[in-house]
């Protein structure tokens, strides 16, 4: 039998800077690391190199979450898209660079003019995407789309917004399915059955049903022997990825008991 591989996402110290993040990285005891490309933690070519010294040293593999914070692929304004996009070109070279195994990224946003144009940012965010698989192609390196939480105002949220865009994209594509998000609609088995050949990676983190709080595994509501029931009925055999703010080394130990 195989091992479930589990990892740890460097989102649980986005607070602390770069250089923190580094000597942490050196006592962790996980072989998948995710770095996160925003915030205290964005890469540019000397951090990367830096990453790859350490990875030489401490033999881990990486996945790169693309930046969120100021970031909306549906951007109706042609010109801010553009830059978005060149902004995500450059997150997607460093994840070549760190010979990531994935770059991923959030669907685009409703904004305060959607009302307006029913039906446009929906277009936009599938033009979005389909050119950023074509830049996942030029840089080589896979590319998936993470479903986000409520009650932000993301496009893909549900279970048939993803079934509506993998429809329509006209293109395959990977996903990520954030356990912590689902739960917030509580769809966390109809994502992993309906979407099995799709999900290739997850991120993992607990919250009380109504919040995105990123807490530690097996702190909040989510069925967590369900979950492990239904990856293995869906055969499952990518890296859950510990996405918890707190707790991180607690929730490592809750997932190794639970998965084995
Ligand atoms: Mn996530």
């Amino acid at each position: 039998m195989t091992q479930t591989k589990i990892g740890l996402s460097m989102l649980h110290c986005l607070n602390e800077g770069f250089p923190p993040m580094l000597k942490r990285l050196e006592t962790l005891d996980v072989h998948y690391i995710e770095f996160v490309d925003d915030g205290l933690h964005i890469l540019d070519e000397k951090r990367v190199e830096t990453i790859n010294h350490i990875a030489g040293t401490f033999n881990f593999e990486c996945t790169v979450h693309a930046p969120f914070a100021d970031i909306n692929i549906a951007a109706s304004d042609h010109k801010l898209r553009r830059f978005i996009l060149k902004r995500l070109e450059r997150s997607i070279q460093h994840a070549h660079q760190l010979d990531s195994l994935y770059w991923i990224f959030h669907p685009g946003l409703h904004s305060g003019i959607s009302s307006f144009y029913p039906g446009w940012d929906w277009q936009i965010n599938l033009e979005s995407v389909r050119s950023l698989l074509e830049l996942g192609r030029k840089h080589e390196v896979k590319i998936i789309i993470e479903n986000v939480p409520e009650p932000f105002p993301f496009l893909m949220k549900s279970v048939d917004d993803f079934s509506k865009f993998f429809e329509e994209l006209g293109e395959d594509i990977k996903m990520v399915l954030d356990v912590g998000h689902a739960n917030l609609n509580g769809q966390i088995c109809e994502f992993m059955e309906k979407f099995k050949d799709r999900i290739v990676h997850m991120h993992v983190s607990d919250n009380d049903g109504k919040q995105d709080m990123h807490l530690g595994v097996g702190k909040g509501t989510v069925n967590w022997q369900e979950f492990a029931k239904t990856m293995k009925k869906t055969q499952f055999h990518g890296v859950v990825m510990i996405e918890s703010v707190q707790d991180a080394k607690e929730s490592l130990s809750f997932l190794r008991e639970l998965l084995g």
